[in-house]
């Protein structure tokens, strides 16, 4: 059976972070997640995560579908971490469609169609501007 591994950096965990962890899940039978650190999340975004690297950390080791987590601490190893973790699958959410094409010789790389309608930024920019939160429907 297939090993699977996926990233991300997993700020204030909602249902679109978790439908790509379980299809990613679905796809092999071990589910290694690259959690990113804060410093690689904010070179990636321009600002540091809501929760902490070790916060994100114990949230993503909580989930049923997740088998082992790591801390990515840059975009450039890839491939050092595919061989690390001796993943058959690379699974990313399509916002990064192409990005990865290059690691084809190593495993496979599946991107994956993100959730409409949910992400972190959206929390965040709803929560400071105290709006109903209307995500029960995504
Ligand atoms: N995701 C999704 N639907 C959303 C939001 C996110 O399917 N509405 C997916 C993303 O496509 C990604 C995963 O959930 O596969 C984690 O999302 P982020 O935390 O935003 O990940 P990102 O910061 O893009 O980190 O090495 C690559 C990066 O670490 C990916």
């Amino acid at each position: 059976m297939k090993r699977i591994l996926t990233f991300g950096t997993y700020d204030l965990l909602h249902v679109g972070h978790v439908r790509l962890l379980k299809r990613a899940a679905a796809l092999g039978s071990h589910l290694t997640v690259g959690v990113s650190s804060d410093e690689l999340n904010i070179s990636k975004k321009g600002r540091g995560p809501v929760y902490s690297t070790a916060e994100r950390m114990e949230i993503i080791r909580s989930l049923n579908c997740v088998d082992h987590a790591f801390v990515e601490h840059s975009l450039e190893a890839k491939g050092d971490y595919i061989r690390e973790h001796k993943a058959d699958v690379l699974v990313m959410g399509d916002d990064w469609e192409g990005r990865f094409d290059i690691f084809k010789d190593l495993c496979e790389v599946v991107y994956l169609p993100r959730t409409e309608g949910i992400s972190t930024t959206y929390l965040i920019s709803s929560i400071s501007e105290n709006k109903k939160l209307a995500v029960g429907d995504v």
